[in-house]
């Protein structure tokens, strides 16, 4: 009944917009991956760009805003309006609010834009003061974060207005695991939305004379880490609610899918203090609440694996595949969406484990700030997430434009390619910063590189290529895809995964939003609450702005 909703021509070019967006953001941001990649490898490009961009610093700024932060907001803001209407079968229910969150967003984006090519906000993407960017740097957040907050807002109204129509109906899956990763970005952007508004913009502005460090690093972090779980629900939105079909099966357990995306819910804000076991600020004792509640976030990952693994075990026999593992060459390989998601989910399980060992406070010790985490989070937020953003492109471009996926061999060739390129730029990330090179430092000029180094760098920098290839193949696919003259009903189906027992059978509890949210402010107090109130009641706003670029 689903495939048969049709998503209106307007709706279509709206979420189309957020993809053209994203996918512009991403073929500006990942044109400095390889320029840093190569600059390690000691092929130092920088020289021959200037003065269009001046340093491996502003490189590198542009690189985590462009692809982090822009072509994730974009995309999945795009994405969850469409899990949004077809998951519930119905239009939004407030478009113009809708519409009002995404030109905020685009205006945000300018904003933040014009500092970042000026070299006026060579802050990297975590803005860390005393770093001083230019106000409107900040003010161009706030305008994106605020903007995705409306667009919720609508995806609310909408739902709201359909359980009224549907009382005692099993919420869609994928507008269930939509909403939640929306009500928890809502959650968790509450810690940048008070790091800029009460210390970062007034300080740009001039109208506090310093900002604490100490205590800004707190608010960033609060959201700084379930920022990646709002990058990686809406991949699992994909592989529990629409790979299982793509695969040509079921989806093994509803109850399981729902129950991982509340746990990641409740536990996925109240955890980042284990991004600053460093700081001298921050009580050991609080730093190991979080690591223990980290440890705890592994679960619904875990759940994870376990469900969607079996449901496409369950798909490959069906496909005739034999044998102990006879199901995974059953397949369908062939299909560019399903490859880029396998392979994305085969990184994630080393980024996964990566995860895990920077979570312990003694290995963390040892690997943070080192090359390792750079290793790390590009097996997570540019293999699970991105793959999976690439793969539910290819269907999803063709269906928003009617046009045939361009060249869908091509496209399985992108994925593996990029699929290579991070292997191999992973794992020498990952060597290199055991051996302890920093992270985000220009490694080609300094003059102190140990010879056991180099050829992990060397491979840092063929990685880089690598990807260079994969990512502009990419864009290339999707662009020809969308812009080819002749528009032709492609026939496209928005794939919805059947579970394999009725969701109607799953438990009421597993539907109900009241309890899990009361759980979910309640842990946040427990595991915050204390310690901000700690930190702001001294707050020293005294630390002069530099600019170290
Ligand atoms: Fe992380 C640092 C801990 C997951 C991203 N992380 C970062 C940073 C980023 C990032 C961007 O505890 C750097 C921030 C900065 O700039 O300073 N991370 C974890 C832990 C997890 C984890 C415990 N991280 C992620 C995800 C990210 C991400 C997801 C992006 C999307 N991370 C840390 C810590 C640090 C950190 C410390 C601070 C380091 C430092 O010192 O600075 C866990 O959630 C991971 C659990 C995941 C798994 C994998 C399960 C496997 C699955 C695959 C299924 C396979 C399929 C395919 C479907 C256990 C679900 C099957 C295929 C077939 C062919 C059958």
């Amino acid at each position: 009944m689903l495939a048969n909703y049709e998503v209106s021509p307007g709706d279509k070019k709206f979420i189309g917009l957020h993809i053209l967006f994203a996918t512009a953001a991403l073929s500006i941001g990942m044109l400095f991956g390889p320029l840093q990649a190569f600059e390690h490898a000691g092929w130092d490009l920088y020289p021959y760009i200037q003065p269009l961009f001046k340093s491996y610093y502003q490189g590198l700024t542009l690189h985590g805003v462009l692809n982090a932060l822009v072509w994730t907001t974009f995309f999945i803001t795009g994405f969850l309006t469409l899990t949004t209407i077809y998951g519930l079968k119905r239009p939004l229910r407030n478009p113009v609010l809708n519409r009002v969150g995404f030109w905020m967003m685009v205006v945000g984006l300018v904003t933040t834009a014009i500092p970042l090519l000026l070299d006026e906000a060579s802050v990297l993407y975590t803005f860390y003061p005393p770093m001083k960017a230019h106000w409107a740097f900040y003010l161009g957040l706030t305008l994106v974060v605020v903007g995705s907050w409306v667009e919720g807002w609508g995806f609310y109204t909408t739902y709201y207005a359909w359980r009224k129509e549907n009382p005692g109906v099993r919420t869609p899956l994928m507008t269930f695991g939509g909403l939640i990763t929306m009500v928890m970005w809502q959650i968790a952007t509450l810690g940048v939305a008070a790091e800029i508004l009460t210390m970062l913009l007034p300080w740009s502005l001039g109208l506090i004379e310093g900002a604490d460090p100490q205590l800004a690093r707190t608010y960033f972090w609060f959201t700084g880490h379930p920022l990646v779980y709002f990058w990686l629900l809406p991949a699992y939105v994909s592989w529990y609610a629409m790979m299982p079909k793509q695969a040509g099966g079921k989806l093994f357990s509803d109850s399981l899918a729902r129950f991982a995306f509340w746990l990641f819910l409740l536990l996925s804000v109240p955890l980042g203090f284990h991004h600053q076991y460093v700081d001298p600020g921050v009580p050991a004792g609080w730093k190991f609440l979080h690591a223990v509640l980290t440890y705890s976030v592994f679960l619904p990952s875990m759940l994870t694996a376990f469900t969607v693994i079996a449901s496409l075990e369950y798909a490959g026999r069906k496909r005739g595949g034999k044998g102990l593992l006879g199901w995974i060459r059953a397949l369908p390989w062939n299909d560019p969406s399903v490859t880029a998601q396998l392979l994305g989910g085969i990184l994630f399980f080393f980024g996964g484990i990566g995860g895990i060992t920077n979570a312990s406070y003694n290995v963390n010790l040892v690997v943070h700030n080192t090359a390792w985490v750079p290793g790390h989070f590009h097996l997570t937020v540019a293999s699970a997430v991105t793959m999976s953003f690439m793969g539910i492109s290819y269907w999803l471009v063709p269906y928003l434009t009617n046009k045939k996926l361009w060249k869908p061999k091509w496209a399985v060739a992108q994925t593996w390619i990029w699929f290579v390129g991070m292997l191999i730029f992973s794992n020498a990330m990952h060597v290199v910063g055991l051996l302890g090179a920093p992270r985000r430092t220009p490694l080609g000029l300094a003059p102190y590189i140990p010879e056991e180094w180099s050829g992990h760098l060397l491979r840092v920098g063929i990685g880089g290529g690598i990807l260079f290839i994969g990512g502009y193949l990419f864009i290339v696919i999707v662009a020809k895809t969308a812009f080819a003259r002749k528009a032709e009903a492609a026939d496209i189906v928005i794939p919805v995964a059947e579970a394999k027992h009725d969701p109607q059978e799953t438990p009421d509890w597993l539907d109900r939003w009241v309890p899990w949210l009361i759980g979910t402010v309640a842990l946040l107090l427990i595991a915050y609450g204390p310690q901000l109130i700690d930190q702001i009641s001294n707050i020293s706003l005294t630390s002069p702005g530099f600019k170290v670029w």
